[in-house]
């Protein structure tokens, strides 16, 4: 089957083969993409009967980061996958985008951590940086979730409230240039959607992380319907210690609440770092990102038409370290 009449197909999207935050690992994507049956064809993976679906966070941290971004970008430029943007492919946007007014700087400032999170790539492309301007022009156009109906794709968390006042799937120059202000509106629904939901954490209850940084908030469940206490929200990373998981859900928490409700469509987010056996999170979630570059596995979930998360449908590779 071509990929013209393959997209004509009206259940083309119950062949989808989503995959989870690759973070510069183009080795082991290739050998992922190998095992499910996509072949090299004129300068990009293909596969006869399927699109690839990628949830984002290609760039950062790996030892291949360029490789895996041309390995991507050729498949999408082929019609054989697409692609979401990530939190880190945002950051990227953000720190290597001048600000619109304030000369000299960027729409995210050049601070020793936000310069941290972006050193392997910038590093990679150090010597390409024409090709790395390019990509930049790109990834502006991609979408920042998708929603097929029958499936759903973001990168961290499907805030209902955010995408229904949305005009576009895509980031706007508007949008971009916004993010500039991490606490308007515009900026503080991307980061839903490509951050997630966090919660902050009250003063009195400090929590440190292993790096020794001091945490204001927690990644929290934006699927549990009327939770009792933090620890019913807590998803990520660190256990939240005893005295502060059992703290209430408060009427002015309760009224920021995420609830991805159990009879939407399966969504598929990447983001969250887990680590074991690939499942889902609930009935309709799943998360694909299981740590590829920590020498854990890079994961996809393969579409069957069933409109159900099936644990015989995630398949992995293993990253050898
Ligand atoms: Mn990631």
């Amino acid at each position: 089957m071509s990929l013209n009449s393959q997209l004509e197909d009206a259940h083309w999207f119950d062949r989808l083969d989503i995959i989870g935050d690759v973070h510069g690992c183009e080795q082991t994507l290739s050998r992922l993409l190998t095992q499910l049956g996509y072949q090299k064809e004129q300068g990009a993976f293909r596969h006869p009967e399927r699109i690839a679906v990628f949830v984002g966070d290609i760039i950062d941290r790996g030892p291949r980061i360029r490789e895996a971004l041309q390995l991507v970008r050729a498949m999408v430029e082929a019609g054989s996958a697409r692609m979401i943007l990530g939190n880190h492919e945002i950051h990227a946007l953000c720190y290597c985008t001048p600000h619109p007014s304030a000369a000299g700087n960027y729409l995210r400032p050049h601070t020793p951590r936000n310069t941290q999170v972006i050193a392997d790539t910038l590093a990679q492309f150090a010597a390409y940086p024409d090709e790395w301007q390019d990509h930049l022009r790109w990834l502006r156009t991609l979408p920042l979730y998708l929603d097929f109906g029958a499936y759903r794709v973001v990168h961290a968390c499907w805030d209902d409230a955010v995408i229904s006042a949305r005009r576009s799937t895509q980031l706007s120059a508007e949008e971009l240039n916004a993010m500039a202000d991490p606490a308007c509106p515009d900026a503080r629904a991307i980061k839903r959607l490509t951050s997630g939901f966090e919660v902050a954490l009250p003063e009195h209850c400090p929590m440190f992380s292993a790096e020794g940084y001091r945490r204001r908030s927690f990644r929290a469940k934006f699927w549990v319907d009327n939770p009792a206490t933090l620890a019913d929200l807590e998803f990520q990373p660190d256990a939240l210690p005893p005295e502060v998981a059992q703290l209430p859900v408060d009427t002015a928490l309760r009224s920021q609440l995420v609830v991805y409700d159990s009879h939407q469509p399966p969504l598929f987010v990447g983001h969250y770092w887990l680590s074991g056996k690939p499942s889902a999170v609930a009935n309709n979630v799943a998360c694909l990102d299981y740590s590829a570059v920590r020498f854990g596995r890079l994961v996809a979930y393969r579409t069957d038409g069933s409109g159900l998360i099936k644990p015989q449908n995630f398949a992995w590779v293993y990253v050898d370290p």
